[in-house]
């Protein structure tokens, strides 16, 4: 790398939730020290060049290359040492986090996934964000059934092996909690990516078409309008699903990311409603009900409501807004010199895919178009990266998505002027990065 690259590259110090351990965090740091130190003796030259804060030490010298290590000259571990493999040991601080106080109970909590440490679009199943409203279960597949009566010809009780033999499909989409970005309604106090925007997911899920199912009970065309899903779990989660989406792209599935779902996600049996929120996405789904009107529950009457400026509850609000962030740099990390930026995030819409990603490095002021990385589908993840090249003044970053309605995602005031101030749900608006002086990024709202 000639010496000039070596100057523009810009290196991100990630947040503590960020893919750094501890040490290697504190190595990191002192590197930096040292880095100032010799830079100042003898040169910006002097300094390794380092790149999303993951190749470290400057002041190791030549010896990091040619003293030859453990690793060079020892014999490795045996094959299959361990049977399900599992991230380096260098990697372990990438952690799905509770956010300390949120709920009185762990069991009715959130774990929120890692964004600001992942790369492309599929999250790792481990990392997958949680929400439990009364604890998470590892239900015995052979003791698990599936029931889908009500308005149908012939009412049916699935076992797992049943439907695992049924004509299967799989697809990657996102899963978002309408409460995702909630505290961005009322300030600024949450600090990293993590916080802000972890409520969301996306995977691949394997399963059979709920389309699939309601044919082979045959349904009551003529009274049919909404199917319920009910979950096995004890909360009683459900929810009441449109019948025309229900037999468009909605899964009964089995499968994530390759290998049968996770217990925290569901397992062995959860229902994927692309596009709309993830209360809809029932876990531990054990009945579907077909209907002629909205069964009004509690998780539909009196929780994922928004109240409106006039006072009213809006309902059943579905479908998840085009929205998109910022992952890196994002809250909490420091840039650690000027130069050249890779600036990634993430895209999507409930409506369909998104077709362009908008940048700013000044608070909204002037935008600059970002490159979408494929494979960009519906109702899924779309990674976009841009180019920036930091001054060391000031900057507040900002991405804007458009999906392809024509959607384009609004600014926080522009939300409030509808949405009023008193929300909780469905908060889609630009989010703003504010990168000081000190290269120290941190969580603003611009208006
Ligand atoms: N049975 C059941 N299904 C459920 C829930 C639950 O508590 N129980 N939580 C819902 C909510 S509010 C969300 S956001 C998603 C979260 O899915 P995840 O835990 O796989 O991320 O599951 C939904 N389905
Ligand atoms: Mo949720």
């Amino acid at each position: 790398m000639s010496e000039n690259l070596r100057e523009v590259i810009g290196r991100v110090l990630p947040a503590p939730e960020n893919h750094l351990s501890p040490e290697l965090l504190d190595k990191a740091r002192k590197a930096r020290r040292s880095f100032m130190g010799k830079a100042l003796a003898m040169g910006a030259g002097a300094a390794s060049a380092v790149v999303g804060g993951k190749a470290l030490a400057a002041e190791d010298g030549e010896d990091a290359i040619l003293k030859l290590p453990e690793h060079t000259t020892g014999l490795g571990q045996p094959v299959a040492a361990r049977g399900y493999g599992m991230p380096s040991k260098w990697e372990s601080n990438l952690q799905r986090r509770e956010s300390p106080g949120l709920t009185r109970v762990s069991q009715a909590s959130v774990s929120f996934c890692p964004l600001q440490g992942l790369f492309g679009i599929i999250t790792p199943s481990g990392l997958h964000f949680e929400r439990h409203h009364q604890g998470w279960w590892d239900i015995d597949p052979s003791q698990h059934r599936l029931m889908v009566h009500g308005l149908v010809k012939r009412p049916r009780v699935f076992t797992m092996d049943d439907l695992m033999r049924l004509p299967s499909v799989s697809r990657i989409h996102f899963i978002e909690c309408g409460a995702n970005t909630a505290m961005e309604w009322a300030n600024v106090a949450v600090p990293t990516v993590q916080y802000t925007h972890g409520m969301i997911s996306c995977s691949e899920f394997t399963g059979v078409l709920l389309s699939t199912l309601l044919d082979m009970c045959g349904i009551d065309r003529k009274k049919a309008k909404y199917v319920l899903a009910e979950g096995a779990d004890g909360s009683s989660m459900t929810r009441t699903i449109d019948l025309e989406r229900a037999l468009d792209d909605v899964i009964v599935a089995w499968g994530m990311n390759g290998e049968m779902l996770r217990p925290e996600n569901g397992y062995p049996l959860r229902l994927v409603v692309p596009g709309v929120q993830g209360v809809s996405w029932v876990k531990y789904l054990r009945r579907i009900e077909v209907g002629d009107q909205k069964w009004a529950t509690k998780d539909e009457a009196v929780h994922y409501i928004d109240l409106m400026p006039d006072g009213t509850h809006r309902q059943y609000t579905s479908i998840q807004e085009c929205k998109s962030v910022i992952t890196s740099p994002s809250g909490g990390q420091t840039l650690l010199d000027r130069g050249y930026y890779n600036v990634t995030g993430l895209a999507w819409s409930g409506r369909g895919s998104i077709k362009a990603v908008d940048v700013s490095f000044d608070g909204g002021r002037n935008w600059r178009p970002a490159r979408l990385e494929g494979p960009i589908l519906p109702k899924a993840f779309t990674r976009f990266n841009i180019d920036w090249v930091w001054d060391g003044k000031p900057a507040i970053l900002q991405s804007r998505a458009i999906d392809s309605t024509g959607y384009v995602q609004p600014k926080i005031n522009q939300l409030r002027a509808v949405r009023g101030t008193r929300s909780i749900y469905h908060n889609n608006a630009i989010q703003s990065w504010l990168v000081s002086e000190n290269g120290e990024v941190s969580n603003v709202q611009v208006y």
